[in-house]
Order: C-alpha cells, then sequence, then structure tokens
C-alpha cells in the first residue's frame, strides 16, 4: 500500500497515513486504503489493538484541497459519502480499541478522524484545527458529533465557527484528548499504551466501546439496561473468570481477548 502503511507487532495493528508531502492529506486513493488497513485489523483476529499516526510532519491536514479542485475530481456528495463517512464508521465500530497518536498538525477532516478514536495521545507541537469554516465548508467526519461532546457546546461551535488553531496543550485541558506528551516521547508512549490495551480483555474493552456509542442517544434507563445486557456478555467471557481468579491468585492474568 503505497499512501497507507500497514504494520503488524504481536497484537497490535499500526496505520501511518502517508503523503507527507501534502501533510498526509487525503485522496481517494488514501481514503480507500486507509478504510481497507482498517477492514484489516478488524478481521485480523491476532489483531487486538489499532494505533494510526502520520508519517512526517503531520497527523492529516483533512481533504487534499487539490484533488477536489482538479478536473474530473470527486464531487463533495461522495467525499463525504464513500472517504470519510465509511472511515469514521469503521474507527468507532471495530470492536477493538483504537489509539491516535497524532504527531503534528490535525486539520479538517484529519482532526475529526483523530478525534473518533479511542483514545488519543498528541505530540506538544501537534495541533487541532476545524479548518472547514476558512474554505466555507461545514465540519464532517463525525466533528458536529464528536467535539460537542468532548468539549461542550459553546467552545465546540466557537472552535468550528472560527478555525481556530488549537495546540495540543490546550487540547489536553479542553478535555478533547487523552494525553499531551514531549514530541520526543509521542511514539514510545503511545505505542506503549497501545500494547497494553492489546494485552486487555478486549472483549470487555469491545463492549465498552458499544455502550459509549449508545451513551449520548440513550436515557439513564435504557443506558442501564444496555450496561446489563452487555455486562451479562462480559461476564461470560474467558477473559473475566481469567481475570477474577488472577487476582484472587495474586498473580499476574493472561487475557485472550475472548
Ligand atoms: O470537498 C471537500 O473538500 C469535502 C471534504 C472536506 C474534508 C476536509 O478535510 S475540508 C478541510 C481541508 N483542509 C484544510 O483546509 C487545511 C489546509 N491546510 C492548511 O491550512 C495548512 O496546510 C495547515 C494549517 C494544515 C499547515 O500549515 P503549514 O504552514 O504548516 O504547511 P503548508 O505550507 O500550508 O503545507 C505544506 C504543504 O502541504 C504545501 O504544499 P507545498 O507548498 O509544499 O507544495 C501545502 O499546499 C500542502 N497541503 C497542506 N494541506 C493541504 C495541502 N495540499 C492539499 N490539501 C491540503 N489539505
Amino acid at each position: 500500500m503505497g499512501t497507507i502503511k500497514y504494520q503488524k507487532e504481536g497484537s497490535l495493528a499500526t496505520i501511518t497515513l502517508n503523503r507527507p508531502d501534502v501533510l498526509n492529506s487525503f485522496n481517494r486513493e488514501m481514503a480507500m486504503e486507509f478504510q481497507k488497513a482498517l477492514d484489516s485489523a478488524s478481521t485480523d483476529p491476532e489483531v487486538r489493538a489499532v494505533m494510526i499516526t502520520g508519517e512526517g510532519r503531520a497527523f492529516s491536514a483533512g481533504q487534499d484541497l487539490a484533488e477536489v479542485t482538479a478536473e474530473n475530481g470527486p464531487e463533495i456528495d461522495s467525499i463525504v459519502r464513500e472517504h470519510y463517512n465509511p472511515v469514521i464508521s469503521r474507527i468507532r465500530e471495530i470492536e477493538k480499541p483504537v489509539i491516535a497518536a497524532v504527531n503534528g498538525v490535525a486539520a479538517g477532516a484529519g482532526a475529526n478522524i483523530a478525534l473518533a478514536c479511542d483514545v488519543v495521545i498528541a505530540a506538544e507541537n501537534a495541533s487541532f484545527i476545524q479548518a472547514f469554516s476558512k474554505i466555507g465548508l461545514i465540519p464532517d467526519s463525525g466533528g458536529t458529533y464528536t467535539l460537542p461532546r468532548l468539549v461542550g457546546w459553546g467552545k465546540a461551535s466557537a472552535l468550528m465557527m472560527l478555525g481556530d488553531k488549537i495546540g495540543a496543550t490546550e487540547a489536553e485541558s479542553l478535555g478533547m484528548i487523552y494525553k499531551v506528551v514531549p514530541d520526543n516521547d509521542l511514539m514510545e508512549v503511545s505505542k506503549k499504551i497501545s500494547v497494553t490495551l492489546s494485552e486487555m480483555p478486549t472483549r470487555g474493552l469491545a463492549l465498552t466501546k458499544q455502550a459509549l456509542n449508545r451513551s449520548s442517544g440513550n436515557d439513564l434507563h435504557q443506558q442501564l439496561d444496555l450496561e446489563e445486557k452487555l455486562q451479562n456478555e462480559a461476564g461470560s467471557t474467558h477473559d473475566y473468570n481469567e481475570g477474577v481468579s488472577a487476582f484472587l491468585a495474586k498473580r499476574k492474568p493472561e487475557f485472550k481477548g475472548c
């Protein structure tokens, strides 16, 4: 795969957005290869966590604007429908934790792809820009869903309308991301967290993700019912038995992910 690098190490799959000359902005080829890489990670039983990062100095500058203005370039409705919506659906629905290691600027769809991940870690020099308003678009890639839930309506609407650049430290203090780390430590820290997640009870994490995905559409009682159902499933896994047995025996658990 040219525009995407896919690397498997133990139970961790790393997907690297790889068009560094244009700050890993998405053309159709990269969007399609990204979807394929997410599908590979999803269906491979050996993979139990997925880390997404960018090659070079950016995470992703969003849509490749040269592509949309090119003769025979894709139409806007097909870009959203065929490029970004399937990416965000995959990230939210894949039954494994997805970690974003944000190595530099994340703008437009690039920002919202990062924010759709389960755990977002950013280098100190990274930044997040809802760049859409500056070119007359609305935030896509789930931004209007995700951002207000992360930082609240008031902050989200201002960030989306003004298109301000938010540094990683501010993003962390707003609750937009999990953690900011020194630039040189980004890959080491992100990998360590990803490997930790890949060795945890994968089915339980998938059910946690399902509960979180549904939480903002449910009222309290619907969510309590959902928790009961999902907890029953979690409680019937090998990893639940293993976790409890290991705790009582004062030994390290050996989770299998099922
Ligand atoms: O129809 C649709 O578009 C629907 C889909 C929408 C989804 C979206 O993502 S819309 C938002 C698209 N993205 C943007 O508007 C961001 C555009 N880029 C920037 O504002 C800046 O590049 C950054 C703030 C991200 C970084 O600035 P800086 O100064 O660090 O870098 P630069 O010099 O602007 O960019 C470096 C190179 O990357 C440059 O090419 P060159 O001059 O070296 O040949 C630049 O043209 C290229 N580049 C950066 N972003 C894009 C891009 N090329 C194509 N598309 C880009 N998005």
